[in-house]
């Protein structure tokens, strides 16, 4: 059996005010955030964009499997590709693949068939879960493999918006397609596709409105 050595965990204590100043701050800034639907097609660096692929890549996961691999596409013709793709399932979906409930639910956000920001976002990352790791010669298990890639699903849309930058989280429905354009391996599945980059100048977002504290939690004293 492998054994790992343990290190000391550094740990920088913050005095409580400032940590109550800290997630005051932390609340505010990740409240601003926003899925915005209209992209610039101005350009994002590829080292920032490997950046905050290794910052998504800190994420906690089962058994350390890190069971994830994130297809960033810059490349005109794969956008393309992806967004006829796109298009297609969405256009059925529109059509009498989504129940009467669903369209209604979906009708304040103004979304339809039409994926204009798969071609207009300069970036788009597609995150695949590896539903068990192959490395060629032999298969081995990973656990818990949905909620680690949420995570670090979470953990990216986090980074993209300290960064300063918008996402949308886009789940085009079947998207096997999204194997075969990206030529992914047989042990990688399509879990999210988000376009990445600066909002479109004048960017509109439904006015939606949050849950408060007592609907989203229950504390146990
Ligand atoms: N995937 C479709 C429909 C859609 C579904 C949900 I749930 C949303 O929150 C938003 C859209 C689309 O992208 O249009």
């Amino acid at each position: 059996m492998e054994t790992t050595d343990f290190i000391p965990y550094r740990f920088d204590e913050v005095p409580e005010d400032e940590l109550r100043q800290w997630v005051n701050q932390l609340y505010k800034k990740l409240n601003g955030r926003r899925t915005v639907r209209e992209f610039s097609d101005k350009m994002v660096s590829i080292e920032v964009m490997e950046k905050l692929i290794l910052t998504a890549g800190t994420a906690p996961s089962g058994a350390n499997k890190q069971p994830w691999t994130f297809c960033a596409v810059n490349n005109a013709e794969l956008k393309r590709k992806i967004k006829e793709a796109a298009e297609k399932e969405e256009f059925e979906n529109y059509h009498g693949r989504m129940s009467e409930e669903w369209l209604k639910d979906l009708e304040q956000f103004g979304t339809n068939w039409q994926k204009p920001f798969l071609e207009i976002a300069p970036w788009l990352i597609i995150v695949f879960r590896k539903s068990y790791d192959f490395d060629g010669i032999k298969k081995s298990k990973n656990y818990y493999v949905q909620e680690s890639v949420g995570i670090a699903c979470g953990m990216l849309i986090t980074a993209i918006h300290n960064a300063g930058l918008v996402c949308l989280t886009h789940t085009p429905s079947p998207m096997n397609f999204l194997s075969q354009v990206l030529e992914r391996p047989e042990n990688e599945k399509p879990f999210l596709l988000i376009p990445v980059g600066y909002p479109a100048i004048n960017a509109t977002v439904p006015n939606i409105k949050r849950k408060a504290l007592n609907e989203i939690s229950q504390f146990y004293l």
